[in-house]
């Protein structure tokens, strides 16, 4: 059972929910960080990311128009934070965005960050979330949902559901497994459970014959999922804040970061109850093991004493497919682009045979100032892309320009990626080419495609299919520094990322977009420069000395999974593989980072030594299995 109580609403959020919607208001949260155990599946309890010393985190509830201001305090000794609240636009106020080294320097321990912004152009379901490195899926997170007098639908009642998956260890701990050389594929952590509003096992307590609204938010931070009703329809009526005409189907598929409104019609007979399901999107684990429960079962409760509903089995996973859907405001496809960002998916290792993500060759490494800063620093110089730094991915967008965001995935994973500041057209989203059937990497033609929809959808969030591609188009009309990535956790630490830009005089010009007191002084409590390139430089921008780049490429000649074996055999190369077996190197977590340490020899050295014993490949062989079995068994 849980140990911490469920957290009510803040004082003030609580009567605001007793008052209609009517005039703007402003509504304060004051949170702050912490530690605590909660056990969410009924297996185990671990330590979550708390709330005012509470789990889970509150929902929020605001009205279009109110200005929010949350202060949020890093209650951690050894850590930073943020938070970002997602799919709002946050207009003229982008340093209230969230993303640490893009739009704001991180919260070190004790600071409090007042996040002030005002949710005038943004209706509908949102969720909010930390944005410094795997802290939502420690729990950091909850939804945020923006009141509308103006929502087209009837319904009785607004019932907001977060799903996700949950692991029995902290990203603490499952952070350097992954990005580890030992995991030289890349495979994510694999989640003990899939869960609902942070438990399993839900019920649902309905009333019959009443509508309700109900707002499905994956608040995970990996996998898609479906979900279902047992002998229910949905309707959707909104996509990421968007509202749709109404479409009608018996199952979803959510991707992380994704939301779904659907009314629910209720039955008027309230004689048995039904099972609400939902089943991971398998073809993202790398591994199922064997007691993974991949259909998990809650209840949708008519009747508290006729008996609970066993699982719902269907036939076939048939899921609406989100480009059916149609914006309640219809919207024509946005006329041919001004300008073409055309960016190419990839996973791959770089020379500590950590695997990495990359957009165009390039995995995003924090600058040393915060993007949003350097364009508030560089006056005229902020049009140049390349003062951001080379391992940005900075894109620099000009005020008002329709921008076409064409994604070429050569990965062979799905991905949903996430534009901040911005819903956008989804024109194409091509088939998936399957590399188990020999297709190859189908990269997008822009004169034969898949013909663009009459209105298409719009939303925040979008998934591409394996070794396929999708188009997006947006009007650049909110200046911003605007971050676009994986929404899968472990893709956005291993860099897939990109920056950008949008109309960066326009932000200068505009004096709400001036760092507040508050955010400077947390610059300054950690140290970071508040004014200069990505390197630090404020006399020339041009200058990059110093800056933060990713790690270096590995050795032409190496296959991708050969890296742990190169390591072990130059290892061996550098030592003498006497030294090698006196570690008893395969049983050991992390043994090469200990042999090096001990011998005080660098990465560096290790990929001279591959470098000299490139021409003739002397390693032995047997060593290389050796290591390739050890990374075999690690899967
Ligand atoms: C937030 O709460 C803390 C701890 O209760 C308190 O010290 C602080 O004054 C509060 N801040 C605001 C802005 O209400
Ligand atoms: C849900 O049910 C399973 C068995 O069906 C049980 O093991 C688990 O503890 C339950 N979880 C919760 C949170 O009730
Ligand atoms: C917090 O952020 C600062 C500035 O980027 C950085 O120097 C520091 O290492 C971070 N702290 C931790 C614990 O990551
Ligand atoms: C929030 O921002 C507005 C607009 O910049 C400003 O007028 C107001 O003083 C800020 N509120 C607080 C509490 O700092
Ligand atoms: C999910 O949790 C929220 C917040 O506690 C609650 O308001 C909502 O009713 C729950 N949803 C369901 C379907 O139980
Ligand atoms: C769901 O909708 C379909 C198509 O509109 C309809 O045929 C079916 O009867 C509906 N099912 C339920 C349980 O209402
Ligand atoms: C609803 O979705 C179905 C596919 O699931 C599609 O055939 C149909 O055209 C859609 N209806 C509307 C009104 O968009
Ligand atoms: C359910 O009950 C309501 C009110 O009693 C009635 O108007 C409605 O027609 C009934 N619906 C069905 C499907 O029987
Ligand atoms: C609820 O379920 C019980 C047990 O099956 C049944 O006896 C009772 O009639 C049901 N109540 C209603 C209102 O349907
Ligand atoms: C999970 O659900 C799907 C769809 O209903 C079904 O095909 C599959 O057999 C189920 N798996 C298990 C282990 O129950
Ligand atoms: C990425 O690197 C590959 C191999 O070096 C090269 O062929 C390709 O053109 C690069 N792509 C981009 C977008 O720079
Ligand atoms: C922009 O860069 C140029 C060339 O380095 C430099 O002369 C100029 O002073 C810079 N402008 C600003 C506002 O920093
Ligand atoms: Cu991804």
């Amino acid at each position: 059972m849980p140990s911490l109580p469920r957290m009510a609403f803040g004082a003030l959020a609580a009567l605001a929910a007793l008052s209609p919607a009517v005039a703007a208001d402003t509504k304060v949260f004051n949170w702050t960080t912490g530690w605590g155990n909660y056990d969410a599946d009924g297996m185990l309890e671990r330590p979550v990311i708390t709330c005012n010393g509470q789990f889970p985190w509150p929902d929020v509830r605001v009205n279009k128009g109110d200005t929010v201001l949350i202060y949020l305090t890093n209650g951690f000794n050894d850590r930073n934070t943020s938070l970002h609240l997602h799919g709002l636009f946050q207009r003229g106020t982008n340093q209230m965005d969230g993303p640490p080294g893009v739009t704001q320097c991180p919260i070190g321990p004790g600071d409090t960050f007042l996040y002030n912004f005002t949710v005038d152009s943004n209706v509908g379901t949102y969720w909010y979330h930390s944005h410094t490195a795997g802290q939502y899926q420690d729990g950091f997170r909850g939804v945020f949902i923006i009141e509308d007098d103006a929502f087209p639908y009837h319904y009785d009642y607004d019932i907001p559901l977060q799903i996700g998956e949950w692991y029995h260890d902290t990203t603490d701990v499952l952070i350097p497994t992954f990005m580890n050389l030992y995991n030289p594929t890349g495979a994510e952590p694999i989640p003990q459970n899939f869960i609902l509003n942070s438990t399993r096992n839900l019920t649902w307590n309905v009333e019959p014959d009443k509508t309700y609204l109900l707002r499905l938010v994956n608040t995970g931070g990996f996998v898609s999922q479906y979900f279902w009703i047992e002998d229910h329809n949905m309707t959707v009526v909104e996509v990421d804040g968007v509202y749709t005409e109404q479409n009608t189907t018996d199952m979803i598929y959510i991707t992380t970061a994704q939301r779904y409104s659907v009314l629910v019609h209720t039955k008027n007979d309230t004689s048995r109850n039904f099972a609400i399901m939902n089943k991971v999107d398998d073809t993202m684990l790398d591994v199922v093991p064997s007691d993974l429960e991949l259909n998990s079962t809650s209840y949708m409760v008519y009747n508290s004493s006729a008996a609970l509903p066993k699982q719902n089995i269907v036939q076939e996973l048939e899921f609406l497919d989100d480009f059916y859907l149609v914006p309640y405001e219809k919207q024509e496809v946005l006329p041919e682009p001004d300008y073409t960002i055309t960016v190419d998916v990839m996973m791959d290792n770089l020379i500590s045979g950590v695997n990495y993500a990359f957009f165009n060759n390039l995995t995003w490494t924090s600058p040393k100032v915060p993007t949003l800063l350097t364009v508030l620093s560089a006056g005229e110089n902020a049009t140049d892309a390349s003062i951001y730094g080379s391992n940005v991915n900075a894109f620099v967008l000009e005020k008002d320009e329709v921008i076409e965001l064409v994604l070429n995935n050569r990965d062979t994973g799905t991905h949903p990626f996430h534009l901040h500041g911005h819903t956008f057209q989804a024109l194409v989203r091509d088939r998936e080419y399957n590399a188990d059937l020999g297709e190859q990497v189908h990269l997008y033609n822009s004169s034969d495609h898949p013909a663009f929809p009459e209105y298409p959808m719009i939303r925040d969030t979008l998934y591409v299919r394996p070794q396929s591609n999708f188009v997006i188009r947006f009007k650049a009309d909110n200046p911003g520094v605007w971050f676009f990535h994986c929404h899968i956790e472990w893709h956005l630490l291993q860099g897939l990322a990109i920056v950008l830009i949008e109309d960066p005089l326009g932000i200068q010009q505009n004096a709400s977009q001036a760092l507040s007191d508050n955010h400077r002084k947390c610059c300054q409590n950690l140290g970071v420069p508040i004014e200069g390139n990505a390197a630090g430089n404020s006399a020339d921008f041009f200058d990059l000395a110093g800056e933060n780049v990713q790690e270096k490429s590995i050795p032409p000649g190496f296959t991708k999974k050969g890296i742990v074996a190169m390591f072990f055999s130059c290892l061996a190369g550098v030592l003498g593989l006497v030294t090698i077996g006196v570690y008893g190197l395969m049983g050991m977590n992390n043994a090469e980072e200990r042999v090096m340490a001990d011998f005080d020899i660098s990465p560096d050295e290790v990929l001279q030594e591959a470098s000299r014993d490139d021409d003739n490949t002397n390693h032995s062989s047997v060593e290389k299995e050796v290591a390739l079995e050890t990374v075999e068994t690690k899967h």
